[in-house]
């Protein structure tokens, strides 16, 4: 029995194009999908606000609305919740050159229209969390934009969010690239001094993605227990990935093993989950996979997160406490790796 709730969303379960090739596997419906996650043990769904309500800019903003109701009766049906809704702001003609900072106004404004109706749509699951992954907020061309002018243009968004709903909270899902080349909020660090400057920093906080941290060469526990002392970690999507190349979203603790435990260790020390926080796997599961395999690493990836959870509710803090105060760091190395590769 876990400790935590875990949660999980609709593009993590996919057909497997890549960048070089087409899909691999059959399209699975929404409803399949929630259902088999709850089989599996998920207690609530992540959203895009297109993930509930595909095609939405051609609906009216009530249109929309209704739309995402219906998708709070199938979670219902389902007995989940919903953990938030991101707006995708990274597919559409209007985002091209990014939304919140775009050089283009009306494509901020387009930006600002899309992340208003995630916030409705929120409303109607009965959630109260969006999440920014800010996609295209940065540059592929560095003097394309001032760095400067791109901070305070995302904090006005922000500000503008807080203003038209005062019970949203956001959290800012930090990743350094990909699809840009330099984002303008690469890590949490940058997260919560976004947080700071906004109109309410205690309704901004931040999502880490194991991967992401990874990506900017940091280790995501250390991010994750960065924004706990802050008091800002409001949400994880924990994966894993094989060094500073594209987002792989690997099963989690697959590549770095120690690194998940102490990721694990982290959230469990500082109670993450005591206030309703999901941890959030953000996995995909290799192309390679045949049909009958498309959930294989999300089936994974619990079974991990679990097994380090439990490793980690058996770590010796006296043991430790006796290593640190003989200066005996080889013998704690030691204890963590026996700890991780025996039984
Ligand atoms: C992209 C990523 C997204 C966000 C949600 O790298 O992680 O799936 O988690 O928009
Ligand atoms: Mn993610």
């Amino acid at each position: 029995m876990s400790r935590f709730k875990y949660s999980v969303g609709p593009w993590n379960v996919h057909e497997g194009a890549d960048a070089y090739g087409p899909a691999t596997r059959e399209t699975i419906s929404f409803e399949e999908k929630i259902r088999t996650f709850k089989e599996m043990g998920f207690d609530a769904i992540q959203f895009h606000d297109d993930d509930s309500v595909p095609n939405m800019n051609n609906m009216t903003e009530a249109e929309i609305i209704a739309e995402a109701k219906k998708v709070k009766a199938l979670l219902d049906k389902y007995d989940l919740k919903a953990e938030f809704v991101a707006p995708r702001l990274w597919m559409d003609p209007h985002t091209v050159d990014g939304g919140f900072t775009s050089n283009s106004k009306d494509d901020r404004e387009f930006a600002m229209w899309r992340a208003y109706r995630s916030i409705d749509i929120a409303n109607a699951l009965g959630c109260d969390k969006l999440v920014l992954w800010l996609a295209r907020e940065g540059t592929i061309c560095y003097e394309s934009k001032s760095p400067v002018t791109s901070t305070k243009l995302l904090i006005e968004a922000i500000n503008n969010m807080l203003a038209y709903d005062k019970n949203i909270k956001i959290m800012i899902e930090t990743k350094p690239n990909e699809p840009v080349d330099r984002s303008v909020c690469p890590t949490l660090g940058h997260a919560m001094a976004i947080s700071a400057a906004s109109n309410d920093p205690s309704r901004v906080g931040g999502l880490l993605e194991s991967a992401h941290a990874m990506l900017a060469g940091l280790d995501p526990a250390s991010e994750i227990g960065f924004a706990l002392a802050m008091g800002k970690l409001w949400g994880v999507h924990l994966n894993d990935q094989n060094g500073m190349k594209f987002d792989q979203d690997k099963s989690f603790g697959v590549e770095n093993l120690r690194t998940a435990f102490n990721q694990m260790k982290v959230l469990m020390e500082n109670g993450f989950g005591d206030n309703g926080e999901y941890i959030g796997l953000d996995v995909k599961v290799m192309r390679t996979e045949k049909q009958e395999g498309s959930y294989k690493h999300l089936e994974n990836s619990l079974k991990i997160a679990k097994m380090l959870e439990e490793k980690a509710a058996r770590f010796d803090y006296d043991f430790q406490e006796k290593c640190v105060k003989e200066r005996d760091y080889e013998a704690l190395e030691m204890y963590v790796m026996e700890l991780l590769m025996k039984g």
